[in-house]
């Protein structure tokens, strides 16, 4: 008989290092002779995720728009589309940074209406140190506290906790932050590693695809209201501009212009940034550019390009959500000024919004 496939669906906050963390997952399980496919997901469209994952040549299905918990159908859409392409052995699935309750509403949801198509795998949700080490001390990571609420929750409903990016850590810092976590949140597993060096990746997959004794039985207590202004305090933008210069360009140093300068911005104005990540791209090489924080968590990846798309994905607390347009604005203005008079612009898409209320399509209690 064949081997149902699996799905694996790694949760946690805006910029813990999710696709990173996948991507590497995905490498290492081809390099084991398994076919792979990757589900992405957004509350709007043009992401730098997909275009991410897809110029390393994995397969990827894309549910925007929507969130796996509020859209389940497209969610499962791109399984079954997935399965009709030829199948695989296993599917990775990232959902929504600020997205909580996925035991109930995806995780459940799929042993309900996917059984005969796929198998699920113990919910992991990733943590960035620096977050999860305010959390842990009772602080907000300089989140709004229903932000900070989401935060707690995601945590809480995990069946296994990874602790991503510790090779910014000492082995003793992370065996201590190892340690608070599992005190305070005893029913997960939790995991530490990076999906920058490969560490701890390997035994990842050994614990999600072998048989953990009992998972995703917990009950997670959810206060939809709080859970709706968390999200709606998040600024969302996603926009995708052509940039032509006449002369030579180092989109590097163009990337970390423009990051620095939104920092800057954001700074001044007291904002949190969930994460913003820019991606410069010409054919197949490309520039990558996140900011998870403040200032000094900007990182530039890759090579340089000469005529270039960017996408630009945003997600920035600003505390009221009628804060939107001024922020919208804030954005365009520092692209203005990071494109000065060299650059021209031609604008393919650009949205911005803040998150409407969750409201799942399925919502199963064990
Ligand atoms: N040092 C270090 N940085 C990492 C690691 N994993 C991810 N990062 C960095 O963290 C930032 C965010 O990574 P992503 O993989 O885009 O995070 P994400 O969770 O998918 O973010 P969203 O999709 O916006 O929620 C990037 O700058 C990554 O390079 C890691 O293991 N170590
Ligand atoms: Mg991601």
């Amino acid at each position: 008989m064949m081997t149902p496939s699996k799905l694996l669906i790694v949760g946690g906050f805006l910029g813990a290092g999710k696709t990173s963390f996948l991507c590497t997952a995905a490498q290492t399980l081809t390099q084991q002779g398994k076919r792979v496919a990757l589900i992405t997901n957004d509350q709007s469209s043009d992401l730098v995720d997909s275009r991410l994952l897809s110029l390393h040549n994995f397969p990827v299905e894309e549910v925007s728009g929507s969130c796996f918990c509020c859209n389940y159908p497209a969610f499962a859409e791109a399984n079954k589309r997935i399965a009709r392409n030829g199948g695989v052995d296993i599917t990775l699935a990232e959902p929504v940074g600020s997205c909580t309750d996925l035991l109930a509403t995806v995780v459940r949801a799929s042993e309900k209406h996917l059984y005969d198509l796929l198998q699920t795998a113990p919910l992991t949700v990733l943590a960035d140190p620096a977050r999860l080490a305010s959390i842990l001390s009772g602080e907000t990571a300089g989140l709004q506290p229903d932000g900070a609420y989401i935060y707690r929750k995601q945590l809480e409903e995990a069946d296994v906790i990874f602790i991503n990016k510790i090779d910014l850590l000492t082995p003793e810092q992370a065996l201590d932050l190892q340690t608070r976590t599992a005190q305070t949140y005893p029913a997960a597993v939790v995991m530490t590693g990076s999906a920058l060096t490969g560490e701890g990746i390997g035994e990842w997959l050994d614990v999600v695809t072998g048989q953990l004794q009992e998972f995703g039985k917990r009950a997670l207590e959810m206060n939809y209201s709080a859970y709706a202004k968390g999200e709606a305090s998040m600024g969302w933008l996603n926009g995708t501009v052509v940039l032509q210069s006449d002369e030579p360009t180092d989109w590097n140093d163009f990337a970390r212009r423009l990051l620095a300068k939104l920092s800057a911005r954001f700074e001044e104005r007291k904002l949190t940034v969930g994460h913003v990540k820019v991606l410069i791209e010409s054919g197949t090489r490309y520039v990558v550019a996140n900011l998870t924080g403040a200032a000094d968590t900007l990182s530039v990846r890759q090579g340089t390009v000469d005529t270039a798309k960017l996408t630009l994905n945003a997600r920035v607390d600003i505390v009221d959500p009628n804060r939107i347009d001024r922020f919208n604005e804030l954005i365009k203005e520092t692209l203005h000024e990071a494109c000065g008079d060299q650059y021209r612009q031609q604008v393919l898409s650009w949205s911005c919004l803040s998150p409407g209320a969750p409201n799942p399509t399925y919502r199963y209690m064990p």
